[in-house]
């Protein structure tokens, strides 16, 4: 009886402490220009919210429901936020990407993000309007967790950020970019890079204490590799996926990724200890004799100690030899999904079209935004929602099954890596070709590629590592897998974002009948779609009479 009592209270706590701790976090975020100097070489204009630049970092905590009033107080560009990595479960109008589930918000327009967060890690957010997040509205967005496995292990939790960074601002770096004057589609070169939107940052930490670094790269081109002088680490965190820890030393991080690291602090307070970011120099086409590949930044002991350069032994960025996040296991031993219901084969490439200007393929089709967001075609289409045909020939739509079995296969017939990501979802990584290490570049001056064979692969992880974002190498493959359980209009996409404005993307339609059951949109946003001029209803074309008549469509630029 007594033991029923204290088994029934003990559930009731539990249950409590879900819904009693839960709590609204709200932001007010009138976005304005403000001026900045990150990098002490130039002060220019940045997208900045309520005066201020660098962003706040937002910290919420698991079943947190975020509350973001996000007004544009531009005057000239449109925005929006994408919650890097967070599900949007029931709630898909809330994901950010403009033309896909949302109309771009206009200069003097608001919009409200409003939905809970129930997962923990290490996310960032940021603008997903063309052109946008590179000019700074970007920044980390971490969810606490008391309950996670090394908890206890921990002294201190520390966000650190890295980045590129342009002088120019980023639409007329666009301008330039996609013009018939770059038929190759160089991208344009960095001027410096970031660590916590500043350089020469030093980090103070107490000696024998461990500590939590959580690294996100928040950047728009360019992954960076990441060592601390004379200290190791173990991994704990990939994109919001808690690990199995592992020893590692050096680290790769791609746009877009976050790796969470235990650092334990030495016994020393005499010297300071190299931070040590080094720019992946291979997606460079060419590196000006003013770029500094390498930065250096402090793990503090001592602030009156000597700050020293780091000591660099290579000569090239493709000596260091990161962790493979193929070698991972996610921690809470999610096995490997079973053979997949439904296989995407896309082919990643890039060339010229006949207007002169350099666009990117997945199966011969460069992105191009429909008329109508296609989270609104799908609210408005009844039972066509589930024909891809109304979502358009150039949004490159698949339609999902609920709850199926997806496996992904990206072959990539590019000869630079592309990190990709997918919204609303994070996925197994089962292959990648060649692995991170000493061959990753291999086939990067080749006219020779390797496409992935189903039936001669290199065996599957049995307890795979999960993540939202993961490189494909150079004319190599990744494979990936998740299950459809997660009803929304989401964006798989290269997430440089020089690449996604070249169409580096397409549309996964995850159960469109149960989109329409779950997903209700407030009128501020179809108001917002009203001022800007785009319809809310119709296919593709802004057809509402027949949905499978797409005269009119947005089409890509012939090959
Ligand atoms: C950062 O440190 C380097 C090397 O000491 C120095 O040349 C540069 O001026 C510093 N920049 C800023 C903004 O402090
Ligand atoms: C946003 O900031 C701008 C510039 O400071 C100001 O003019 C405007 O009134 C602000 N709007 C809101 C809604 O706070
Ligand atoms: C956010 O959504 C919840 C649940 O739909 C609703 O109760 C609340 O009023 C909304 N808050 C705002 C500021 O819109
Ligand atoms: C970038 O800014 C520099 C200096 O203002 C200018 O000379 C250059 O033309 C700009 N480049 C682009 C692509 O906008
Ligand atoms: C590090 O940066 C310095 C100065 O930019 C450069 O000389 C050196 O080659 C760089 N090393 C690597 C590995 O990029
Ligand atoms: C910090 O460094 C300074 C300069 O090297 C040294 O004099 C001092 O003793 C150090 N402090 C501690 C607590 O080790
Ligand atoms: C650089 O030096 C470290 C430590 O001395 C060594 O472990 C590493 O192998 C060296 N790297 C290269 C590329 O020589
Ligand atoms: C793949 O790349 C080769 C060599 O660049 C090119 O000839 C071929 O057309 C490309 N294939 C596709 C499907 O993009
Ligand atoms: C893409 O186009 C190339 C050349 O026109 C063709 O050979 C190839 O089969 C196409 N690939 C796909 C997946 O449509
Ligand atoms: C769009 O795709 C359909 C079916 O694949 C095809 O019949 C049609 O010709 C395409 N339309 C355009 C304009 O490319
Ligand atoms: C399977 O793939 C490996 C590695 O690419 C290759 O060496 C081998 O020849 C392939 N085997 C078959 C039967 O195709
Ligand atoms: C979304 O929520 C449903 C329950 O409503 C759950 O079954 C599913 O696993 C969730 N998907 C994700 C990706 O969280
Ligand atoms: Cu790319």
């Amino acid at each position: 009886m007594e033991f029923t009592m204290r088994l029934l209270v003990g559930i009731f706590a539990a249950a409590c402490f879900q819904l009693c701790q839960a709590k609204t976090v709200t932001y007010d975020f009138n976005l304005t220009w403000v001026m900045a100097n990150p990098d002490g070489l130039h002060e220019r204009q940045v997208l900045g919210v309520n005066g201020q630049w660098p962003l706040p970092i937002i910290e919420v905590e698991k079943g947190d429901r975020l509350v973001v009033n996000m007004h544009n107080g531009l005057g000239d560009k449109t925005s929006s936020i994408h919650w890097h990595g967070l599900y949007q479960n029931g709630t898909n109008n809330m994901d950010g990407p403009s033309m896909v589930t949302q109309c771009p918000v206009l200069p003097g327009y608001s919009y409200t993000y409003n939905f809970t967060v129930e997962q923990t890690g290490t996310y960032w957010y940021h603008c997903h309007v063309d052109a946008c997040y590179p000019d700074g509205q970007r920044q980390a967005l971490v969810v606490r967790d008391k309950d996670a496995y090394f908890a206890d292990e921990i002294d201190g939790d520390i966000t650190l950020t890295m980045s590129d960074w342009y002088h120019n601002m980023t639409e007329s770096l666009a301008h330039s970019f996609l013009s018939p004057t770059n038929p190759d589609g160089d991208e344009p070169i960095p001027n410096s890079f970031l660590f916590n939107d500043a350089v020469n940052t030093s980090i103070p930490v107490k000696p024998g204490k461990t500590y939590m670094l959580r690294l996100v790269n928040i950047g728009a081109f360019v992954g960076q590799y990441f060592y601390i002088e004379g200290h190791s680490f173990r991994i704990v965190e990939i994109d919001g996926v808690y690990t199995e820890p592992k020893e590692a030393e050096v680290l790769y991080i791609a746009v877009a990724q976050r790796y969470s690291i235990l650092v334990t602090a030495k016994s020393t307070t005499h010297k300071n200890f190299p931070i040590v970011t080094v720019a992946d120099a291979e997606l460079l086409d060419s590196i000006p004799d003013t770029l500094k590949l390498n930065q250096t930044n402090w793990l503090q002991y001592n602030a009156s100690a000597p700050h020293p350069q780091a000591v660099l032994n290579i000569t090239s960025s493709t000596q260091l030899d990161p962790f493979d996040d193929l070698g991972l296991y996610a921690y809470d031993q999610m096995e490997l999904l079973p053979e997949p219901e439904i296989t995407i084969t896309v082919n990643v490439a890039m060339q010229e079209a006949s207007n002169g200007e350099g666009y990117a393929y997945l199966n011969n089709i460069s992105y191009t935004k429909p008329k109508v967001p296609t989270l609104y075609s799908v609210l408005s289409s009844g039972s066509l929602a589930t024909n891809p045909t109304v979502y358009g020939n150039d949004t490159n739509p698949y339609v999902l099954g609920h709850n199926r079995i997806v496996e992904i296969v990206l072959n990539n017939n590019d000869t630079g890596a592309h990190p990709f990501h997918l919204h609303g979802h994070n996925f197994q990584l089962l292959d990648r070709f060649p692995p991170y290490g000493p061959h990753f570049f291999d086939y990067a001056d080749t006219d020779y590629r390797v496409t992935y064979n189903p039936n001669n692969h290199t065996a599957f992880p049995k307890v795979p590592a999960r993540r939202d974002t993961f490189v494909v190498p150079p004319q190599g493959y990744l494979v990936i897998r998740f299950v459809a359980d997660n009803p929304g209009v989401w964006f798989f996409h290269c997430h440089i974002d020089w690449h996604l404005m070249q169409g580096l993307g397409m549309l996964l339609i995850e159960a469109p009948l149960q989109i329409q059951e779950r997903v209700s949109i407030p009128q501020q946003q179809y108001d917002l779609c009203k001022a800007a001029g785009i319809p809310t209803e119709g296919n593709a074309a802004g057809n509402t009479e027949d949905y499978l008549d797409l005269r009119g469509q947005n089409l890509q630029v012939p090959i």
